[in-house]
């Protein structure tokens, strides 16, 4: 099983967390660390073209993603959840390749602690243990149509 985990840079308080969940889930299913690469990108938005290019190098099973957008005052939100959400599904629908949307979405930064590690669980966590049942899914599902 190989993996990567790619993760924003914006409210990287937060998203160490993630990564940090992510790590937990790794171990608790007996991933390698040396089988697992952790990119950084700038914010949520740029998530997706960064899991593209590594779905589409062939080296992963899956790709984990983790990022972390806050409600403000403006519409900003909208966009950048929007374009995290839109785009980490397209990547995993166009390259054939597991991407796990570990991506905190949230009102309030109470609400994000809370699903960094806090009493609502780690996304980050969440995303990976996803990540690591779709590759085991998508190996099986090919296993069987080969014997066909
Ligand atoms: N990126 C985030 O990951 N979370 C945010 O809450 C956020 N806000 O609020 O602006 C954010 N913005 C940066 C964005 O992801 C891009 O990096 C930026 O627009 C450059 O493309």
């Amino acid at each position: 099983m190989s993996l990567a985990v790619v993760v924003s840079r914006f409210n990287q308080a937060l998203t160490e967390k993630l990564l940090a969940g992510a790590q937990e889930a790794l171990a608790e299913c007996g991933v390698d660390a040396d089988s697992v690469d952790v990119v950084w990108v700038p914010g949520s938005f740029e998530l997706p073209l960064a899991a593209k290019r590594l779905a589409e190098s062939g080296r992963y099973d899956a790709v984990a993603c983790l990022g972390c957008v806050l409600r403000g005052e403006t519409p900003h939100f909208d966009y950048v959840a929007g374009q995290a959400a839109g785009g980490i599904g397209r990547v995993g629908l166009d390259t054939g390749v597991p991407v796990a949307f570990g991506v905190i979405t949230a009102d309030t930064l109470q609400q994000a602690v809370e699903r960094a590690g806090g009493s609502s669980g780690n996304k980050g966590f969440d995303a990976v243990m996803t990540a690591v049942r779709m590759a085991n899914l998508i190996k099986k599902i090919e296993a069987r149509a080969e014997k066909e």
